[in-house]
């Protein structure tokens, strides 16, 4: 059945392909796959998209119902999108407050590495892409070293595809790694099995459908 969340994801993929941030071609990916898609979060990049985009992080979460006491965007491209989840957020009467950390230590100044809202309490960190989670351990040892505790981590495409351990596939993603074992709950605006049933919808779009499919089939996981 079409739940309201396909409907939000297939909404948002189409907005992507629109933007050009969500391609079709024949991409390396970090685990050194050779995919027939890639979404390139830095695409989104004018203020209009930004805004979009923060919308359909905002619906998400509101849908998910998770609830945290802080938003954390790790540098770098976590800090636009988590500044623009929470205004849009703030807008929808979920005013939260925001941090980000910065990737160098200052020498001078107010020095340390974390900028804005202390982080306390259940930390929500926004982010783009969880590939292989690399980036996501990174935030988890920082919200831990600051007191608090990593509670969720919104992103806008699960890829649903193996994770790799030592170079070698294993049978589940990062995003099942990141919930299961890390015990994080991982919301995404869109996965994978969305963007297929959103390509499966229209003739245009058959050729993607099939590489995207056989992909899915070579490396997805469920
Ligand atoms: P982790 O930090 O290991 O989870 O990987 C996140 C990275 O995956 C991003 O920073 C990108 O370099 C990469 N990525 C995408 O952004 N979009 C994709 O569709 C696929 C990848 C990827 O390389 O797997």
């Amino acid at each position: 059945a079409t739940t309201d969340r396909d409907a939000l994801a297939r909404e948002f993929v189409q907005f992507a392909i629109d933007a050009g941030v969500l391609r079709f071609g024949e991409f390396k990916t970090k685990a050194g796959r050779l995919s027939p898609y890639f979404f390139n979060a830095g695409l989104f990049d004018d203020g209009a998209k930004l805004a979009r985009l923060s919308q359909f992080y905002a619906r998400a979460i509101l849908a998910s119902g998770v609830e945290f006491d802080v938003i954390f965007g790790p540098a770098y491209k976590g800090i636009p999108l988590g500044a623009g989840v929470a205004i849009e957020l703030a807008r929808l009467g979920l005013a939260k407050p925001f941090a980000y950390n910065r990737k160098e230590a200052k020498d001078h100044g107010e020095g340390g590495m974390l900028v804005g809202a202390p982080l306390r309490g259940r930390v929500l960190i926004v982010d783009d892409v969880i590939s292989a989670g690399t980036a996501v351990r990174e935030s988890i040892a920082l919200i831990e070293a600051a007191g608090a505790t990593p509670h969720a981590v919104v992103i806008a495409l699960d890829r649903q595809e193996m994770a790799t351990e030592n170079g070698a596939d294993v049978s589940w993603s990062a995003v099942q790694y990141v919930r299961d074992r890390l015990g994080l709950q991982v919301v995404s605006i869109a996965n994978l099995a969305q963007l297929l049933q959103h390509l499966g919808q229209s003739d245009i779009f058959l050729p993607y459908f099939e590489a995207v499919s056989t992909y899915r089939g070579r490396y997805g996981v469920e």
